[in-house]
């Protein structure tokens, strides 16, 4: 998906990232789990030393399923140009941002999105762009568990009453949005789960967002994401969208985020 590239230089990102994810693609919430601990962990909640699930890469990994796979809620079209137009839109200008401003692009992005207001606003719209492409991605999946399980189930039972109060809760958030942007379920610095809203492609991690927390769960209602099937029916899209969260990821988030 990512031929048109042709450079040396791409060419060997392109082999890295796809070994990366179809291992990612493989593993189950421990797996997940075990694979951090190998890696950079870092603290996302500023101010709190809370290692956690990270190290973002700034190029574009293959989308961990086929563009057809999560019909009929997201059809293949949609899934086609939003991850090979829209998405690898905002990777490449990540790119050209990141060598305009001396940023190292072997280094986690999530360092870049802490401090992005000491960036451009063409970082800031194409590192929030990647970076929530990047988890969007991941928090879908065809035929998935129609719950959580774990201390997330307990979490969102403590926080929310029940798990059709959380999806109540979220779906408002994301159909009150104005204009573009994305709705999250977070874990806060108080360690609690919080749900609110960005706009445009900002997120929680950002020092500029009024709404923060380390994000375990994000639905883009950018028209992109659901025009060519929803027109403007954002609600509709967003109550097809439940269909198809990932539970078991947000759940590897979420117990990472709490060791
Ligand atoms: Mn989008």
């Amino acid at each position: 998906m990512l031929a048109q590239e042709s450079s040396k230089n791409s060419r060997r990102n392109f082999i890295g990232t796809t070994v990366k994810a179809a291992v990612v693609t493989a593993l189950t919430g421990s797996q997940l789990n075990a694979l951090a601990s190998n890696h950079k962990v870092t603290s996302m909640l500023a101010g709190e030393v809370s290692p956690t699930l990270v190290g973002t890469s700034f190029t574009q990994l293959p989308l961990p399923y086929a563009y057809t796979a999560l019909e009929p809620f997201i059809d293949a079209l949609t899934m086609e140009i939003h991850y090979s137009k829209h998405a690898a839109s905002y990777a490449k200008n990540l790119q050209d941002a990141a060598a305009a401003e001396n940023v190292n692009t072997n280094g986690n992005l999530e360092d870049v999105l802490q401090k992005i207001s000491s960036y451009s606003t063409k970082m800031r719209n194409n590192a929030g762009g990647h970076y929530n492409h990047e988890l969007f991605w991941n928090c879908m999946k065809p035929a998935p568990a129609v719950a959580p399980t774990g201390i997330l189930a307990a979490a969102i039972k403590n926080s929310f009453g029940t798990l059709e109060a959380f999806k109540t809760q979220f779906a408002d958030a994301a159909k009150n949005r104005f204009g573009s942007g994305w709705a999250w379920l977070v874990v806060g610095t108080d360690k609690k789960l919080a749900i609110g809203s960005t706009a445009n492609q900002d997120n929680p991690l950002m020092d500029v967002s009024a709404f923060k927390g380390f994000p375990l769960l994000g639905i883009d209602v950018w028209e992109h994401a659901y025009y060519l099937k929803y027109q403007n029916k954002r609600a509709d899209y967003i109550t097809a969208w439940c269909n198809l969260v990932n539970w078991d990821f947000v759940a590897a988030r979420y117990e990472k985020a709490m060791q």
